[in-house]
């Protein structure tokens, strides 16, 4: 990744990274809810990459058409009514800058709570298809969860959904619009950095986009992979809160999103966490007899503290490792 060289060439995105293209992820493992084998796939994808793609999924391709639609209407006002939407602190719309702390991005946004819902002065209908479409995803979230305490052997199999089942459940929902940047052709080739490199912080992670490339992944190798659009299929993430809970065996996925030059991408993702006051620790049926847990004892509520005062690229779990 470098800054870039031909900032003229940009103008208003010069402040922006850029990055060299990279290699396919050919081997992304995609998981059908429906096979009997699906929980055991789950876990040995979680524990190889921390990410797979889901198909057979049952949530409905209109619920995400009808909402990609209503996003996209909504991004499409003049800039001065979206403002009217922001600050994006701690819930609203945000435009290149990322979190509290300088971070910045070739995008905009609308980040939400679910538990309970933001109330934005949005249209009733962009109101009704976030309701319904976060209702749809969080019910598959449980169920993703469910069949990995299936894998993992962990009992009662609702250990990990009922974080996200609970009412004070810390989960939230964005949607993001990284529009395209023409002036990007005059770079040869190279990519804007949409969303900067890191892990997410929460259990799990379930994102939708349209047919645009742009999302990246990383691998044990520490080298990027490009991951093929899919707009039929979720891609699901092993956030923070799950690599703790399993004693570092299923992986917190670190991910960015790159922008192109000529097709918008549109995403929308459900973060699914606990509530604030739940102690994330390993849990007991994960580990073998003697094991220790890897991490320092913390809640919920000091994670995301620590979270707000890094940077999006920062190894966040660094601070609550046992040395
Ligand atoms: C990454 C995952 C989610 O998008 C998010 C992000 C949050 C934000 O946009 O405000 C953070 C980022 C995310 C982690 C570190 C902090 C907080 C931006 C940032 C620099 C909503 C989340 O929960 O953590």
């Amino acid at each position: 990744m470098v800054v870039l060289s031909q900032p003229a060439a940009l103008g208003h995105c010069s402040l922006i990274k850029t990055c060299k293209p990279t290699a396919v992820f050919t081997r992304i493992p995609v998981i059908d809810l429906k096979d009997q084998e699906a929980k055991t796939l789950i876990v040995k994808a979680c524990e190889e990459y921390g990410f797979f793609k889901l198909v057979n999924h049952g949530v409905p391709i209109e619920l995400m058409t009808r909402l990609e639609a209503e996003a996209l209407s909504f991004f499409n006002l003049p800039q001065s009514e979206k403002d009217k939407a922001g600050p994006p602190t701690p819930f609203g719309y945000g435009n290149k800058r990322i979190g509290p702390n300088g971070d910045i991005g070739w995008i905009e946004y609308l980040l939400l709570n679910t538990n309970p819902p933001t109330s934005l002065n949005t249209p009733e209908n962009f109101r009704c298809a976030v309701n319904e479409y976060v209702q749809a995803v969080k019910r598959l979230a449980f169920e993703v969860l469910e069949l990995m305490a299936d894998g993992l052997k962990i009992e009662p199999r609702d250990a990990l959904s009922r974080l996200l089942r609970d009412e004070r459940s810390d989960s939230c929902f964005r949607l993001n619009h990284y529009p395209p940047c023409p002036e990007l052709q005059a770079l040869s080739g190279r990519n804007l950095i949409g969303f900067g490199e890191h892990t997410d912080p929460q259990i799990i992670s379930i994102l939708r986009s349209n047919n645009t490339s742009g999302l990246q992944i990383c691998l044990r190798d520490r080298s990027w992979v490009s991951v093929p659009p899919d707009q039929t299929s979720f891609f699901i993430n092993v956030g923070d809160a799950l690599q703790v809970m399993s004693n570092g065996r299923l992986r917190s996925v670190r991910h960015r999103v790159l922008a192109g030059s000529m097709k918008s991408r549109v995403s929308m993702i459900y973060f699914g966490g606990p509530p604030l006051s739940e102690k994330i620790v390993p849990m007991p049926s994960v580990m073998i007899e003697g094991e220790e847990s890897l991490y320092k004892e913390f809640t919920w509520w000091e994670y995301k503290n620590s979270a707000c005062k890094s940077r999006l690229g920062d190894n966040r779990l660094g601070l609550f490792q046992k040395t």
